[in-house]
């Protein structure tokens, strides 16, 4: 009771000090409020609609979560937010009357059917002074609206209005449901190669602005980076240098096992790529039977493209490649197999078109969709093919032509490998500079392609530049949680005015996860609402 009036009176009370903030010199810090208005907390994506009522639930250690029984997945979801608040602001919230105390109020997270929700992604939140309900109607749905949640949670606690310390979450209701199923990142490890542990870390980051799809190119002329037990080779050899001549790397099925299972467990599924019938240097040089240049191939550490090809005229070549991609099908539980299919400037036509219909059937049998670059559009596939767009628009038309789903990612505006600007040290230039606004201010529905033929988004990061992950962070960030939001959120709810201001208060976040963002002078970082002298690392 006594802790209903204090909750009540703490919307008056912070707006008070508020005012005092506002009011303060300007030399001097600022004084650091939690956000009392739901509708101007910085969340990205931008739900389809938020409505405030002024008030707060106020999380603290007499908070407890709760999730639907007999509901399946929806408890995990309950013990990864757990996770996430203890290592955000140091608190313990228990789950399910897991070492529970004094329970005054509650996160509930509920398996609803109503209609409303009908959608996999879907989710309400209600939050109000004693307790927070949020409402899905899969684990699926439940796991992006946590993250909304996380988002919500004040970096610093109000420690002056009862004897527990407060994290004040602004109420109102949320009602969300993304624009397009397919919002995804790309991670090139063959250029050069980057870890389990730095590809969990991308994935971490990525889930909290709600990408569902990790898309790694596995396989390049540079490098092999995946365990193939049939063709011990293409690692051993193929996998033991990278761009600039570093050792290169590989991961073990057990590696690509753990990625997969890490990516799941954030309800992100990976597809894996494995580039051919160009791009295949590596391979060759592992097994030179593939090869179909007529020269003999050497490693190669440079950054050219266009010069390999597998000789699409062999039988040993499509036995080959239906033991790559069953054995990687094995292991992949999501529904997609990348085959590649760019610049393949040294297969002849008729010859490329054999290819890419021969390697669908083979992905065919084992189960899953085709996706290439949209070079694939100029053979004979079905209609369940998938093209990724990256240049060429008679491309992009033929996959439409055909009724082939698209994935929309332009190289001039979706590419993050391109240089943010003429100073940017690392990256490349080839589509275009692209400085935070102008990789924000873009739809995927521009282009010509019906809405019904978009599959969803995505943005590569090529890495011939990039050697670990500190330099991935800044290419990747801040321009990758815009890219998010234009996956997620509908064109007439994005503003880059309004989008400005929400990206700077990312900074807290970014800076407590060590993620080495580009710090855009089209940003003003400052406003950030909260210090970060209280923050961990989450
Ligand atoms: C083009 S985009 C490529 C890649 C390069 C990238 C560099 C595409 C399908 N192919 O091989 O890494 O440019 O930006």
């Amino acid at each position: 009771m006594i802790k209903t009036v204090f909750i009540r009176s703490l919307f008056f009370l912070s707006l008070g000090l508020v005012i005092l903030a506002c009011q303060s010199e300007p030399e001097k810090p600022r004084i650091l409020m939690p956000e009392t208005d739901l509708a101007t907390v910085s969340l990205i994506p931008k739900p389809v609609k938020v409505i405030p009522t002024n008030s707060a639930f106020a999380l603290d250690q007499f908070t407890a979560i709760y999730t639907s029984k007999n509901a399946t997945g929806f408890d995990k979801v309950g013990e990864f937010l757990a996770e996430k608040i203890k290592a955000h602001i140091d608190l313990d919230v228990p789950v399910n009357g897991k070492k529970a105390n004094t329970v005054e109020r509650v996160i509930y997270i509920n398996q609803s059917d109503s209609l409303e929700l009908n959608a996999p992604e879907a989710y309400q939140l209600y939050i109000n002074q004693d307790s927070i309900i949020l409402n899905a109607n899969t684990a699926e749905g439940a796991f992006r609206g946590i993250q909304t949640l996380r988002q919500l949670v004040p970096n610093v606690s109000n420690d002056t209005l009862a004897a527990q310390k407060i994290w004040p979450i602004p109420s109102g209701k949320i009602t969300d449901n993304p624009n397009f199923g397919y919002r995804g990142a790309m991670l090139d490890v063959a250029r050069h190669f980057f870890s389990v542990e730095d590809v969990k870390k991308y994935i971490d980051l990525l889930a909290y602005y709600k990408i569902n799809m990790l898309h790694l190119h596995l396989t390049d002329d540079q490098g092999w980076r995946i365990e193939i037990k049939s063709w011990p080779k293409l690692t051993e050899i193929g996998g033991s240098t990278e761009v600039g001549g570093g050792p290169g790397g590989f991961y073990t099925q057990e590696d690509y096992k753990e990625i997969v299972r890490y990516a799941q467990e954030r309800y992100m599924t990976i597809i894996p790529e494995v580039d051919m019938p160009g791009h295949t240097n590596s391979a060759s040089v592992a097994y030179p039977i593939l090869n179909g240049n007529g020269k003999t191939p050497k490693l190669y550490t440079g950054m050219q493209v266009g010069f390999s090809t597998f000789d699409t005229r062999k039988d040993t070549v499509y036995a080959f490649i239906d033991d790559v991609v069953r054995e990687i099908s094995e292991m992949t539980p999501g529904p997609y197999f990348h085959m590649g299919g760019d610049e393949s400037h040294v297969t002849k036509k008729n010859d490329y078109i054999h290819f890419v219909n021969k390697v669908e059937k083979i992905v065919q049998k084992h189960g899953k969709l085709m996706i290439g670059w949209d070079e694939v559009a100029n053979a004979d596939i079905d209609s369940n093919a998938i093209a990724q767009w990256w240049a060429s628009e008679e491309n992009a038309k033929k996959a439409v032509a055909k009724n082939m789903k698209v994935i929309v990612s332009p190289a001039n505006k979706a590419y993050l490998d391109m240089k943010y600007d003429t100073l940017t040290d690392l990256g490349l230039h080839w589509a275009a500079y692209i400085p935070v606004d102008s990789a924000y201010q873009w739809s995927p529905e521009d282009y010509g392609i019906p809405k019904e033929n978009i599959l969803g988004t995505e943005a590569p990061l090529w890495s011939e530049t990039i050697t670990n992950i500190s330099e991935l962070e800044y290419l990747a960030f801040p321009r990758m949680i815009g890219y998010s939001e234009l996956a997620w959120t509908v064109p007439e709810n994005r503003d880059w005015e309004n989008y400005k201001v929400r990206l700077a208060d990312q900074a807290p976040f970014l800076e407590r996860n060590n993620v080495n963002y580009y710090p855009s002078k089209l940003i003003d970082w400052k406003k950030s609402k909260y210090t970060y002298e209280t923050i961990e690392k989450d």
